[in-house]
């Protein structure tokens, strides 16, 4: 008898989920149908269809073959929608690009942005939208628009040439992973804080164990931000997260205070400098709209954007630099052509500038093919939708996660011929004398609302880096050593794996030690 009772009680209960499942599916925004999704249970999601031995990026495009390139899943109680082809990523990004502006709070970026109130991770408001145009003001005055950038920057490139012939001439193998973060490290640096550090300077070697630990631990679909309520436990991803903002936190601190001291309406010596004034200017401004607008623009605000504009501008432009080091060294034919277009367009008497861009289009196109094959953020940050709308076909309801999945739309095969092969010609005209774009499926940057505000500066330091660097010296895989390992790690960035280089100086260029 109490077994027939619970088969019933287990049927009536599983053909009520199963009815509630199919009326949820049924249910549609616009008469629209939703778009295909994972199984999933009730709590848990469709955690057990996400079990894999590839990184998400590679998994969510192998289940396009299953579900078709647009599907949803259940990441615990949230609806999550991934989407893997150009056209329904653009209709995110651009056409539809304010609704889908949002962005979900998780535990983990709301420990490393005070709730949000930064750029890349705050979800879209007024508040966010003037933040983020004073930010874009910021960085034109001291980013791409000015000559002092790019004296920065190579001044930079030629300190990371020194230690390199340095090690070179020692004959030791070189990790150039610290010696690429410490150039990069510097330039925005001096671009934010007006300062710089010496190699081995404690606070140098501070910051670059406490961003290795942020990246490690944030934004990256970690069991906390799918399942919150794991906080309660004891989690040593989360304290070892804390304890790297703690220390990121109170460095920025330092230098706020430092410019909040000696502020000068008069002077602007770096970026913090023009975000102060430009808040000081929004809150002394009567202006209803503007005074409405920055309301919220607390010094919270400042301090966790300048760490966007700190965490972005080196864990990503130092990534970059280590997959083209590492391709370079896979492909040593490439590394041979840019240094042909180097000697012929630039010689061995000066050092490379930015105004060389247009006549070294081998090396350009190179760096677009890096971008495209191991791209900084696979899934760039989850949107989420502030409204009801739609992609493409399907409905998609307020409050869904949207995941672009980039990796899918820079190998996609229909758009790319044979897209894991390295080939900076594809971005080349057939003379390969002038870049082209080959295929609307390449968003290196991102697209719309949210795009990356540093994509100039950022070409700008890959261009410098890398064409000091292959001027001066060839790249090689040191004896005994495996070649760079291309798979990468997966996290808020997608690293290379730690490697060994050799840097042989070129021929001619020990005479020629011309500053940039
Ligand atoms: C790197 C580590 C750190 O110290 C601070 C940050 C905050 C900004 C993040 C950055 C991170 C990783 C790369 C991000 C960037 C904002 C935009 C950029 C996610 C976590 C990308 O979208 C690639």
């Amino acid at each position: 008898m109490v077994w027939f009772l619970c088969v019933c009680v287990f049927l009536v209960v599983g053909l009520a989920l199963l009815a509630l499942h199919l009326k949820l599916r049924r249910k549609s925004v616009h008469g629209l149908q939703e778009p295909p999704g994972l199984p999933a249970l009730p709590l848990i999601g469709s955690l057990l269809s996400l079990r894999s031995p590839h990184p998400p990026h590679v998994l969510f495009k192998e289940l396009q073959q299953k579900y078709g390139q647009t599907y949803s899943l259940m990441l615990g109680s949230h609806r999550v929608i991934i989407v893997n082809h150009h056209t329904h990523a653009k209709e995110v990004l651009m056409k539809k690009g304010k609704i889908f502006a949002g962005r979900p709070r998780t535990v983990t970026t709301d420990i490393l942005t005070r709730d949000g109130k930064d750029i890349a991770f705050g979800d879209y408001s007024s508040t966010w939208r003037f933040h983020r145009k004073i930010v874009h003001g910021a960085l034109c005055m001291f980013g791409e628009g000015s000559a002092a950038i790019e004296k920065i920057v190579c001044a930079e490139a030629q300190s990371l040439c020194s230690i390199l012939s340095e090690a070179s001439a020692s004959g030791l193998a070189l990790d150039l992973s610290p010696e690429l973060t410490r150039a990069v490290t510097n330039v925005i640096c001096a671009l934010c804080f007006n300062s710089s550090y010496q190699r081995g300077d404690p606070e140098f070697e501070a910051m670059l164990s406490y961003s290795q630990g942020i990246v490690d631990t944030v934004a990256k679909d970690s069991l906390v931000d799918i399942f919150p309520w794991l906080q309660i436990f004891p989690n040593a991803d989360l304290h070892l997260l804390r304890q790297c903002v703690g220390v990121r936190d109170q460095l920025l601190q330092n230098q706020y205070d430092k410019h909040k001291a000696d502020y000068s309406d008069h002077v602007q010596r770096d970026l913090l400098d023009a975000l102060l004034r430009a808040k000081r200017s929004a809150e002394n401004n009567n202006s209803a709209e503007i005074s409405a607008d920055s309301v919220g623009l607390s010094d919270d605000h400042l301090l966790m954007t300048v760490g966007d504009i700190f965490g972005a501008g080196v864990e990503t432009t130092s990534t970059v630099l280590k997959w083209a080091v590492a391709y370079l060294i896979h492909y040593p034919q490439v590394q041979r052509h840019i240094q042909e277009e180097l000697d012929t367009k630039v010689g061995l008497d000066r050092a490379p500038q930015l105004s060389d861009r247009g006549s070294l289009p081998y090396l350009e196109a190179t760096i677009r093919e890096v971008l495209r094959i191991r791209p900084v953020a696979p899934l760039f940050i989850p949107h989420m939708a502030l409204s009801d709308s739609s992609i493409g076909d399907f409905s998609v309801r307020k409050g869904t996660r949207v995941i672009i999945n980039l990796w899918s739309l820079h190998h996609d095969e229909k758009e790319w011929k044979n897209p894991e092969l390295f080939d900076p010609g594809r971005f080349l005209n057939s003379e390969g004398t002038g870049l082209i774009i080959p295929s609307a499926s390449y968003l290196p940057f991102g697209a719309g609302v949210r795009v990356c505000l540093g994509e100039a500066l950022a070409k700008m330091e890959l261009f410098l880096f890398l064409s000091c660097i292959l001027q001066r010296f060839t790249l090689t895989v040191p004896a005994g050593h495996p070649l760079p390992s291309l798979e990468g790690k997966f996290g808020v960035v997608l690293q290379p794996a730690k490697y060994k280089v050799n840097t042989t100086p070129r021929p001619g260029w020990e005479r020629n030690n011309q500053p940039c």
